[in-house]
């Protein structure tokens, strides 16, 4: 059959509350023009982010009930550790509530004024929590990565020419880590190939440089090697995953995304001492080693979510809904990152809306246009999220002017997918009428969250 089925049946329905155009007008002025401070009520179809947001199975849901809560030496621990430790061969696994609180404490023993983090290209919360201890974060996108319409099989790879430049001229002793984003939330949800993670392994090792994976959507990854490269046609999805963790000597995870749970996170690595620093550290801000920030039930969860996320079944349903979503909206005419990622559908809002400049924000333009018409809820990944000032006070823009729409795990059905193409299309037929917005309010740290907004 050609028709790719959704690998599951539904239990447990939630209902969908309906607005009209009126209304979203003024939960939009309510919100101050930012997507984040919308009520999710007022949300038809929220596209927010793939995080945290996935449907469980009925056998996580059977985990929950059975999570042993002992304070210490939870057995939920030692089943979630078993399943880690098999997927990613590391030596220590140490739980937190969700990925950020794993960066913290990574880059907190490891970071400082002078020290330079390199990556693919490290998502927003990792950047935070790298330039929070007054390091810095550079990213090496290859130059495909950055060009959106562009196919290629994995846009997610790292510059390794530009990265070896990088560590000669500031000097590896000051570069205490290498991180790869699988797949590259900020660059699409591309995927990074085995070849371009080996290279990375072997360039980090020849300069004495850990090499850690951001491996929050490591599954999703694994399908499109599978899928893209050659050789690993006939592996399985644990031997790719394995693989991959093979090369590097740590990571750190977001349950929230492949691990398929609403809320975890862990830091697995090999180093000894490491280990034992960032166990200290966990003590004080998460909670006791076996269970960091988290409830058994969670530990639970977690492990019997990251068996069922390397069914191909179920990867190959997620990666096709994704790429239906692309195909429908590509063939309009609207302007995507190309070919379509594991997780979302990026609009370029560059190439959408060429007559807002990107300091007057593009991509939040449009995702607030995308929610009037329809009521979906997208997230800018462009000048809001990533954009500077300069000394001058004048504001940098990066590289790409994005709108992510991140689908939630086992959650929409394809005449949720078919609507969410339907309102992008109708949008895209109005695009002339599109306005800038500017800035109200910002904080300083991570302000797409809290950002106050207004239509030019
Ligand atoms: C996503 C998120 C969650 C999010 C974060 C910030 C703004 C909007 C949404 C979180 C990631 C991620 C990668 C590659 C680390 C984290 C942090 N992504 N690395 O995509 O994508 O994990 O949320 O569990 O702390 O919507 P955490």
């Amino acid at each position: 059959m050609k028709t790719i089925i959704e690998p599951f049946k539904i239990k447990s329905v939630e209902p969908i509350y309906f607005t009209s155009r009126a209304q979203r007008q003024q939960i939009l002025e309510t919100a101050g023009y930012n997507p984040f401070l919308i009520k999710a009520e007022d949300v038809i179809i929220d596209l927010l982010t793939d995080s945290g947001t996935s449907a469980m199975s009925a056998k996580q849901w059977a985990g929950i009930m059975e999570g042993d809560e002992s304070y210490a030496g939870s057995r939920s621990f030692f089943r979630f550790e078993h399943t880690v430790k098999k997927l990613t061969g590391f030596d220590f696994i140490i739980p937190t509530h969700q990925g950020r609180a794993a960066e913290k404490i990574l880059f907190s023993l490891l970071g400082g004024a002078g020290k330079y983090f390199v990556s693919n290209t490290f998502f927003d919360t990792t950047r935070a929590n790298i330039e929070f201890t007054g390091a810095e974060a550079v990213d090496f996108l290859t130059l495909e990565g950055k060009t959106p319409a562009l196919v290629a099989p994995f846009k997610g790879n790292i510059d390794i020419d530009a990265l070896a430049h990088f560590i000669a001229e500031k000097g590896a002793e000051n570069i205490p880590l290498c991180m790869l984003t699988v797949t590259n939330n900020s660059g699409g949800g591309q995927p990074v190939s085995m070849q371009n993670v080996r290279e990375t392994s072997e360039l980090c090792r020849r300069y004495g440089i850990p090499l850690f994976i951001d491996a929050c959507r490591f599954a999703e990854n694994a399908f499109f090697i599978k899928k893209r490269e050659k050789g690993y046609e006939n592996a399985s999805i644990v031997s790719i995953v394995q693989e991959l963790f093979s090369y590097a000597d740590g990571c750190t995870m977001s349950a929230k995304k492949d691990a398929l749970v609403n809320i975890g996170g862990f830091l697995a690595l090999n180093d000894t001492y490491l280990a034992q620093q960032a166990k200290n550290m966990l003590i004080v801000t998460e909670g006791f080693p076996t269970y960091g920030g988290l409830a058994g039930r969670d530990l639970e969860a977690i492990a019997q979510g990251l068996e069922e996320v390397l069914d191909e079944e179920y990867l190959k349903y997620r990666i096709r809904s994704i790429e239906y979503l692309g195909e429908k909206i590509h063939h309009a005419g609207v302007p995507i990152m190309m070919p379509t990622g594991g997780h979302a559908v990026y609009l370029d809002a560059k190439a959408f809306l060429p007559h807002i400049p990107p300091h007057q924000f593009p991509g939040v333009a449009l995702c607030n246009e995308i929610y009037l018409e329809g009521g979906v809820r997208g997230v800018e990944i462009g000048s809001l999220m990533f954009g500077k000032y300069d000394a001058a006070g004048r504001h940098v823009a990066p590289p790409l002017e994005l709108v992510r729409l991140a689908i939630p795990r086992r959650v929409y059905t394809q005449s949720h997918i078919d609507y969410v193409a339907e309102v992008i299309i109708e949008t895209y037929h109005k695009k002339q009428y599109i306005k800038g917005h500017k800035m109200a309010y910002e904080a300083p740290l991570l302000r797409h969250f809290t950002a106050l907004l207004v239509p030019l």
